[in-house]
């Protein structure tokens, strides 16, 4: 199948802080939609494949549609900039079960950074969740800002963590300029109902040939904790201009991916 042709698989990608759901949200999505749709999913992970253990176990998919991706220390490269080893397993699972109709891939939990490529998904989730507290929504990034679709997760914990969540949902709404913005619960089949009709719009557009994948735009510049380095860590940006600013005022080792470290 060639690629860029509205005929391949939608390519959904899943980020957000680490903790957040992003695979209980993929396991959703896969539990609402296998038996309609053809589906595979990958993960990515720091240095486990735990993620794709996870899914594999939650029963929602065959055991073999479900592959993970190994990134070794930034999670990030991996679904940004050097994103060949995604879209490797990504056509290798659209050609192992052909058609295929969507692959969700998981990025590696972060912080409040990480977006994907458009190179590698046609459009992507961001989710935060509500133990994070009522005000990140209002902190911004490129994923809370420009992601297809904001997730606000687990809102059965939000009388439990004292946060409103029509009030975090209203932030995050106007942070996103009214971009969608969807309160999500596992246990609320409204809100889980809601979801799954979001990726079927979404996949029809594709199919349509009228969805067009945006970019959120670069992450910030941000730390990786790093035992083997003796400063203990490094900043780091995905942005060459960034980088260059950085260098000056950082206090750890600042580096870009064209660098020697790499
Ligand atoms: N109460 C509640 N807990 C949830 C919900 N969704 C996920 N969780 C729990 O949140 C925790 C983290 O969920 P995961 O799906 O592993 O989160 P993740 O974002 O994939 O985590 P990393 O991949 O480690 O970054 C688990 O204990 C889940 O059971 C939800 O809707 N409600
Ligand atoms: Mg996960």
């Amino acid at each position: 199948m060639p690629e860029n042709t509205p005929t391949r698989a939608l390519r959904l990608g899943v980020a957000g802080p680490v903790g957040t759901g992003k695979s209980s949200l993929i396991a959703t999505v896969c539990r609402s939609l296998a038996d309609e749709l053809r589906l595979g999913v990958i993960t990515n992970d720091i240095y486990t494949d735990e993620d794709a253990r996870f899914l594999r176990s939650a029963g929602v998919l065959e055991p073999e549609r479900i592959r993970a991706v190994e990134t070794g220390a930034c999670p990030h490269t991996a679904i940004r900039d050097d994103i060949t080893t995604n879209l490797l397993a990504a056509e290798d699972l659209e050609r192992d079960f052909a058609p295929l109709d969507v692959v969700l891939i998981e990025s590696g939990g972060d912080n409040l950074t990480a977006t994907f490529s458009p190179a590698l998904v046609d459009a992507q989730i961001f989710v935060l969740d509500v133990a994070g507290g009522g005000d990140v929504a209002r902190k911004g990034g490129p994923g809370i800002g420009r992601a297809d679709l904001l997730v606000v997760n687990k809102t059965d914990l939000a009388p439990y963590v004292g946060v409103d969540v029509p009030q975090m949902v209203a932030d995050a709404s106007v942070a996103r300029q009214g971009r969608a913005v969807l309160a999500l619960s596992r246990s609320d089949a409204a809100s889980v109902a809601e979801l799954r009709a979001w990726v079927l719009s979404v996949l029809e557009s594709h199919r349509r040939g009228t969805h067009v994948p945006q970019d959120p735009g670069p992450m910030a510049p941000h730390f990786h904790a790093d035992e083997e380095q003796p400063e203990g860590g490094f900043v780091h940006t995905h942005d060459e201009k960034i980088g260059d600013e950085h260098h000056a005022s950082a206090p750890h080792h600042v580096h870009s991916h064209s660098d020697s470290r790499k």
